[in-house]
């Protein structure tokens, strides 16, 4: 007879996970003994809320659901951005944690909450743990995550069922990815064509509903067609962003304006796994789109005329074909006009302009180099901007957009590809939010570099303050200075607005693969000229 912890355990380690990321309350001390005897490692964060950040990347990236564990009470409320951003931003992230035991007098308040009634609507499924139960709700819990649209799972412990004793024989689950209807997609194909063939200006909007795995013969047909294409910033590296029929980037990043207007000037719109959770705006909702779609939105959403379809075989099959018309360079003036916006202002030696930082970085990392972003203008930034060229190698909270996404998203991405280099581009708020997780970093070997921009305040709301023509009022602060974070973490820490010596230390750092912290002054109102 084995324990209910141990039976956590064993089902996680025969699904493949070798990783539990989180921070620990005496309640779950069993538990995660359980989880190191299944050889299961447990990544100890400074932080709930990173920990579950850092296992939804880490999961995505390998393809399995990524696990958080923390105590009850607080720990457990530390988890609604994490599990809102798994829930928005379709990244797999089961969470666990532990509950106070049902033999816990009724009058015993203390850290007592109604978690699975606070997570049940941002998640696809809740459920207590029991000895009599815990065969079928591990399962089924990783196998919610795994299910299109990716997303959360939520399950809670209590110390005194972690020990009661459950009968052996959880075999564990292998996740699956589910496909479409495979007899509609080559029908599908045909409306498309004909389509296609009376379009003078079509453009395929590609979005996180498509399986990265789909990237080569996504790109057979996109660049063989020479088709225009944009997609959301969740999809980036889908498609060579450097190539001759990238158009930009939708999604309410910089050049949001450009990028309504190519969709607007469009006759054919094809939402390719689009998915408008991404979209902070509602022309997803006016204007015509041909979805294809091989599972539903995020929310379960199947939007008006969209039918579920298996991507391969739609890919498969429309590649047979020869291009039925040739569509030239329709969005050229967009695409001029979108890199004329990177390059429009100039670095000093005391400012760096935004878009130097973005063409220094494209010109010393490698394609494999994965980053990740926090959220403010500098996701803008990167998310118009960064030349992503690889699948998988661009990371953002869009869905939800939660600030302290970029460190704790990078920790997990690094975990995941120890072998490629990790670059989290913050800025100086967020940074503030979670830079203690560099330590985190240090002590498990996993180094990355922190990209910050310094313009001492949360610019995108001071620009959105001015924009409403309201007073300034409390969106600047002082500085914290990161350099010096860097070093109270162990990590190397530099100053610079100087183009080259950014190319420099970072060639150094890639090289020697070491954690760095780049800071980089800039000016806030800079933004403004790329929005
Ligand atoms: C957790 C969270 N809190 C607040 C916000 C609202 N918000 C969005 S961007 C932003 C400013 C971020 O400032 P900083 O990290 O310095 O980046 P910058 O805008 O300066 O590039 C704020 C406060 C948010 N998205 N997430």
């Amino acid at each position: 007879m084995i324990n209910t912890a141990a039976s956590v355990a064993r089902a996680l380690a025969n699904a493949g996970i070798n990783r539990v990321f989180g921070l620990p309350g005496g309640e779950i001390l069993v538990l995660m003994d359980e989880l190191r005897r299944a050889g299961i490692d447990f990544v100890l964060m400074r932080h709930e809320s990173n920990a579950g950040i850092a296992a939804g990347v880490y999961g995505k990236l390998l393809g399995q659901p990524g696990v958080v564990l923390t105590t009850l009470g607080p720990g457990a409320a530390n988890l609604m951005l994490p599990l809102s951003n798994s829930y928005l931003d379709q990244e797999p992230l089961l969470a666990i944690s532990a509950q106070l035991s049902d033999d816990s007098p009724s009058g015993h308040t203390h850290q007592r909450l109604p978690l699975l009634e606070t997570y049940q609507p941002v998640t696809k499924y809740v459920s207590r743990i029991t000895p009599a139960n815990v065969n079928e709700v591990l399962p089924r819990a990783l196998a919610e995550c795994m299910k299109r649209p990716f997303g959360p799972a939520f399950l809670t412990l209590s110390t005194r069922d972690a020990i009661d004793s459950v009968a052996p024989g959880v075999t564990g689950v292998r996740t699956t990815r589910n496909g479409g209807n495979r007899t509609r997609a080559r029908e599908t194909v045909q409306h498309v064509m004909d389509e296609l063939r009376q379009a003078q200006r079509p453009i395929v909007l590609v979005g996180l509903g498509v399986d990265g795995r789909n990237y080569s013969r996504l790109r057979r047909w996109l660049d063989g067609w020479n088709l225009p294409v944009a997609v959301t910033p969740k999809i980036k590296g889908i498609v060579d962003e450097r190539a001759n029929n990238f158009v930009g980037v939708v999604g309410g990043m910089a050049a949001d304006d450009l990028m309504v207007q190519a969709l607007e000037f469009a006759d054919l719109r094809i939402g390719f796994g689009f998915d408008p959770v991404e979209v902070d705006k509602t022309w997803h909702a006016q204007l015509p789109i041909r979805w294809i779609l091989e599972a539903p939105n995020v929310g379960n959403i199947v939007p008006e005329g969209a039918e579920l379809i298996d991507h391969t075989e739609f890919l498969d099959a429309i590649s047979e074909h020869d291009a039925p018309a040739r569509w030239g360079r329709p969005f050229g003036d967009v695409q001029q006009r979108r890199q004329k916006l990177l390059h429009g202002g100039e670095s000093t030696s005391e400012r760096m302009w935004p878009g130097d930082l973005i063409s220094t970085l494209a010109s010393v990392l490698p394609p494999e180099t994965i980053i990740t972003t926090d959220v403010g203008s500098h996701k803008y930034l990167y998310g118009q901007f960064w030349p992503s060229q690889r699948p998988d190698t661009f990371w953002m909270s869009n869905g939800l957009s939660g600030m302290s996404y970029g460190i704790a998203a990078a920790i997990g991405a690094k975990c995941a590809r120890p072998d490629v280099p990790v670059v989290a581009a913050v800025g100086d708020g967020g940074f503030s939010m979670n830079s203690q997780e560099l330590e985190t970093a240090k002590r498990i070997g996993m180094p990355f570099i922190t990209v910050v921009l310094e313009d001492g305040s949360y610019s995108l709301i001071k620009l959105s303050q001015e924009n409403k023509k309201l007073e300034p009022y409390r969106t600047d602060f002082d500085p914290i200075d990161s350099v010096k974070t860097a070093e109270a973490c162990g990590i190397e820490g530099f100053r610079t607005s100087n183009p080259g010596e950014v190319a420099s230390v970072i060639t150094r750092a890639v090289e020697s693969n070491v954690g760095l912290v780049i800071s980089v002054p800039i000016r806030y109102s800079d933004y403004r000229r790329l929005f």
